[in-house]
């Protein structure tokens, strides 16, 4: 199927035709991946043109609403393949920042993985990534922020969970686009995946778990 159709209804921040045309891409058979590479290229450009003052906000904001549409079509034949979950992890864009896509992204390619997540949403306080370690058996606490003004956060969680003894427990991972591996080490982050698809392979690896088969 030509995905160009569904590309510009995303520019174009056209939620229902976004939603309908992804559909009707699976139902001729276009493959999921096909499918989240078209859309997340779309979304690149989309930046771009916000970073160039092309666009504005208000239109950035469409198109993102649009992406979800197309992301919620997308997500239950990601988290198909798993029968029992494989781990469990705690996904939340941190403190300051409500950047969702990338995050939402990040955890659609766990559950479709075969993780149980448990999504703590966006602006999440440090006290909430630390209830999550304590109280709900995760695995994994991973972080996404945006802005280079949340980055900081990422460490006051990890610090916390340290003081907390949580660190013997859990496993952290950060990612998001200003965050580098470098950053991430600095941090003392167990992991950092520099997008959703190598965020689970991190995961599986910190997790002693095989890597997928594909
Ligand atoms: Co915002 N914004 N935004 N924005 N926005 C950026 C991030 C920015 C780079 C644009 C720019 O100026 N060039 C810039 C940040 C600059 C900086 O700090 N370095 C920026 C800014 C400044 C802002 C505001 C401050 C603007 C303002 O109000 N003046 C404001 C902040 C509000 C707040 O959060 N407090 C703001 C607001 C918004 C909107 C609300 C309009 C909207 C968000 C809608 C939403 O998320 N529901 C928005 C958007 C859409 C963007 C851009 C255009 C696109 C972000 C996106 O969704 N990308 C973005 C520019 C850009 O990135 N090109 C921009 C697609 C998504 C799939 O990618 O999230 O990077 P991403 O996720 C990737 C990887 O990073 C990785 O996997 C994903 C893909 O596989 N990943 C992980 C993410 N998390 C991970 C976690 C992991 C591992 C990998 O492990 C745990």
């Amino acid at each position: 199927m030509d995905l160009t159709g569904i590309q510009n209804a995303l520019k174009d921040g056209d939620i229902n035709k976004v939603g309908e045309l992804t559909k009707a891409a699976l139902d001729e058979g276009t493959a999921v991946k096909t499918l989240l590479d078209a859309l997340i290229g779309e979304m690149d450009k989309i930046g771009v043109r916000f970073r160039n003052n092309e666009i504005f906000i208000p239109e950035v904001m469409i198109s993102a609403k649009a992406m979800h549409a197309g992301l919620n079509i997308l997500e239950p034949f990601l988290s198909k393949s798993g029968i029992k979950p494989v781990a469990k992890i705690g996904v939340g864009t941190v403190k300051g920042d409500l950047h969702d896509i990338g995050k939402n992204l990040v955890a659609m390619m766990f559950r479709g993985a075969g993780f149980e997540v448990l999504d703590l949403g966006i602006d999440v306080p440090i006290e909430k990534f630390i209830d999550t370690a304590k109280n709900k058996e995760v695995n994994i606490i991973a972080m996404s922020t945006l802005l280079t003004t949340s980055m900081g956060v990422m460490k006051d969680v990890i610090e916390e969970l340290k003081k907390t003894g949580l660190l013997d427990k859990v496993k952290t991972m950060v990612g998001g686009a200003p965050v580098t591996e470098t950053y991430a080490t600095s941090i003392g982050a167990n992991g950092y995946a520099r997008d959703a698809s190598s965020a689970v392979d991190k995961a599986r690896e910190l997790l002693g778990l095989l890597k997928r088969q594909i």
